[in-house]
């Protein structure tokens, strides 16, 4: 293991298993190497291989990990099948969020799964109502300075308080917490400098719903986006946490702001003074891109339909009738949002054309708003109060109804993802959302006049009594599954032949919501692979299913940013088990290209783009020397039987990534490695 700075080696644990780095504000033993910025010091004290340069594959030991439920449960089964008795990470936390609704057995069944889980492998377990992993994480357990891997993608969460936090596929996190270290091409390094400070009525949601507007959903790939500049004193932890969090929709691999004094005051009213570092910038760091920010110049923003970079200024569509208002979300639910909606709702009433709907980020948000007697204001003007939890986000209840006009203060509108079809989706900040809740109508905070002042409480009521750690010894503990928990489907080591046809051919953007689709009904058949299979690329092709298990498997063809979105592993997971053996697309996003090689299925772009032309759905497609190429590293050649000509078609793949393939996907692979 290398390591290039004291604290990153071992420190003493505190009694849930978290780490006490060095005193506040002491430089590590050595110091600090010159010129660096936040994200490269920290990656580089993790570094265990290869290099910080842009492309190369690094790893990275791994100090914390979080699942949440949905993608957790496959995690554990994971995790349970690479036989380690005990989670080797500083600290792992499971959390219940998103499957909330018990409209079944499944979803209650799955919570004591996870629960028994949890007890067994030394994980710390989050109760279904304590909140979304994100806020929680962020208030309880982030560290400044540590890694964090999460199976969701908006793990990045934590890079507002100086953590390298970053989303993945569940198995990949289960083998972070087996001990393996996580692997991914060393990202670029933006600086994006701030300056200024934030007009009245204008929030962080503004300030990442800018950098979309600029760089696009794929702006940010292959990049972390390092905050720095004047302008970040004047950003507090929550507002850096939106910022961070939404880095995801830029596909960026995290985003990290340094770790001050506003860090501090954050962590000291959460009782834990004593977890923070300063970690700054140096004066010389240098960075592959700076990306200049105006905080002052900027203006409301709205996210339109069906995607969070379509966005423009909300005056320019203000007036446009609104049927449903959503706050909450591990965007913008915070404490800080929610005493902003109090004081917004305060002695108003809810629009009658509009239902208001508020699920607070954490047990500790929504203890505090009631100590605070701000809960009164929400639902005294007629907010419809959800518990703390993913809720609408995923579709997980207050589906729109049909054709509405829903405004939201969360992170994704993706086409169904609400569980309305044909819902429109607009992404906002709370300021706006709350105005336009009273209004009834599209409406820029700004009319309101003079913005209230919000008193931030300096100390937050800890109770962690939602919190269960894990018995010193959890050998004995017997693993409770439900009928719901199938057995993991196997991933087969790929044919040196493979002939099939394409199955589906789609366009540029497409989410893993678009592959694997969410909501109510979808959701609770996480841990059931043979009956979620039964619904992948349902949005966009609902004979998707029959037809790839008629034809015994085959093969998907994309466009650019392919599997864009969530970490989903089921993206990947169940496509597999309907045989599909390679996706060609233009380009994939970070985390779906690692969980397709995770399951064995091949990533591959094309040679030359306008290739992408001579490849249709219904094409039958024959690959030779599969095997042999992926060991020598060598481009497929795809010949399209039914047009008699042929594709070439690449993979950029570290040699680690083809072993997985060779293998039969990470999980035998880990088996193999693992000790
Ligand atoms: C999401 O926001 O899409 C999710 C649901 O949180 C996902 C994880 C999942 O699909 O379980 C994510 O962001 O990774
Ligand atoms: Fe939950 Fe939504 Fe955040 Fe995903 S984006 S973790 S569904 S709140």
């Amino acid at each position: 293991m290398i390591t290039t700075h004291r604290w990153a080696i071992m420190f003493p644990h505190d009694t849930f298993g978290r780490v006490v780095p060095p005193e506040a504000g002491k430089e590590p033993e050595g110091g600090y190497v010159v010129g660096k910025s936040v994200a490269q010091k920290i990656i580089e004290a993790h570094l265990v291989k290869g290099e910080l340069k842009p492309g190369a594959e690094i790893a990275i030991r791994i100090d914390q990990t979080l699942t949440q439920d949905a993608t957790g449960t496959m995690a554990y089964l994971q995790f349970e099948a690479m036989e380690i008795p005990r989670v080797r990470t500083e600290l792992s936390v499971s959390y219940v969020d998103h499957n909330t609704l018990q409209a079944g057995f499944e979803n209650a069944d799955d919570h004591r799964f996870l629960q028994s889980v949890a007890a067994r492998f030394g994980i710390v377990f989050s109760r279904p109502g304590n909140g979304i992993c994100h806020q929680v994480h962020l208030e309880r357990f982030g560290v400044p300075g540590r890694t964090l891997l999460g199976s969701d993608s908006h793990t990045p969460t934590g890079g507002g308080i100086g953590m390298i936090a970053i989303g993945a596929g569940g198995l990949d996190v289960a083998a972070a917490m087996a001990g393996y270290p996580f692997h991914m091409p060393a990202p670029r390094i933006v600086l994006v400098r701030l300056k200024g400070k934030l007009p009245d009525w204008v929030s962080a949601k503004d300030v990442i719903l800018e950098l979309l507007r600029r760089l696009t959903v794929k702006g940010g790939l292959g990049k972390i986006m390092e905050y720095g500049g004047d302008g970040v004193k004047t950003l507090s932890v929550p507002e850096r946490a939106t910022i961070t969090n939404m880095g995801a929709e830029l596909g960026a691999t995290t985003s990290i702001f340094p770790s001050d004094e506003i860090t501090r005051a954050f962590l000291a009213a959460q009782g834990r003074e004593s977890a923070w570092v300063e970690l700054k910038a140096d004066d010389d760091a240098s960075y592959d891109e700076i990306i200049d920010l105006d905080l002052s110049a900027l203006v409301p923003l709205i996210a339109q339909p069906h995607s969070p970079d379509n966005v423009v200024e909300v005056k320019q569509i203000e007036g446009k009738p609104v049927d449903q208002v959503a706050i909450g979300s591990c965007t913008n639910s915070s404490l800080k949002d929610m005493l902003m909606l109090a004081a917004l709702l305060d002695g108003k009433t809810v629009a009658p054309n509009v239902s208001l709907v508020v699920s607070p980020g954490s047990k500790q948000v929504l203890e505090m708003l009631a100590a605070t007697g701000a809960l009164t204001k929400i639902v005294g003007a007629g907010a419809r109060l959800l518990e703390s939890a993913c809720g609408p986000c995923i579709g997980m209840g207050q589906a729109p109804p049909s054709g509405a006009t829903t405004l939201r203060t969360f992170n994704r509108n993706f086409l169904g993802r609400s569980g309305t079809k044909d819902a429109n989706v607009y992404l906002v900040s709370v300021e706006t959302a709350a105005a336009s809740a009273i209004t009834g109508v599209i409406t820029d905070p700004r009319s309101l006049g003079t913005p209230p002042s919000i008193e931030f409480p300096d100390k937050m009521q800890i109770n962690d009594n939602m919190i269960i750690k894990p018995p010193a010894d959890g050998s004995k503990v017997e693993i409770i599954r439900g009928p719901n928990i199938k057995p993991l489907p196997k991933s087969q080591p790929v044919g040196d032949v493979l002939e099939g046809k394409v199955l589906l051919k789609v366009e540029d953007n497409i989410t893993t919501d678009h592959i694997m689709p969410a909501g109510a009904k979808i959701l609770p058949l996480r841990s059931n692979i043979p009956a979620i299979a039964e619904h992948v690329f349902e949005v966009i092709d609902p004979s998707f299913a029959a037809r790839a298990k008629r034809e015994e498997g085959g093969f998907v063809v994309g466009g650019e940013n392919y599997g864009q979105g969530s970490s989903r592993e089921h993206a990947a997971l169940a496509p597999m088990y309907l045989g599909v053996k390679w996706v060609l697309a233009k380009s994939f996003a970070r985390i779906h290209k690692a969980n397709l090689v995770n399951f064995g299925i091949i990533p591959l772009t094309f040679a030359n783009p306008e290739d992408y032309e001579k490849i249709s759905s219904g094409d039958k497609i024959r690959a030779e020397n599969v095997r042999r190429s992926l060991k020598q590293n060598e481009p497929l050649v795809l010949k399209n039987l039914t047009r008699g000509i042929e594709i070439r078609a690449e993979y950029d793949l570290s040699e680690r990534q083809r072993e997985i393939i060779l293998d039969g996907g990470l999980l035998n692979h880990v088996k193999k490695t693992v000790t």
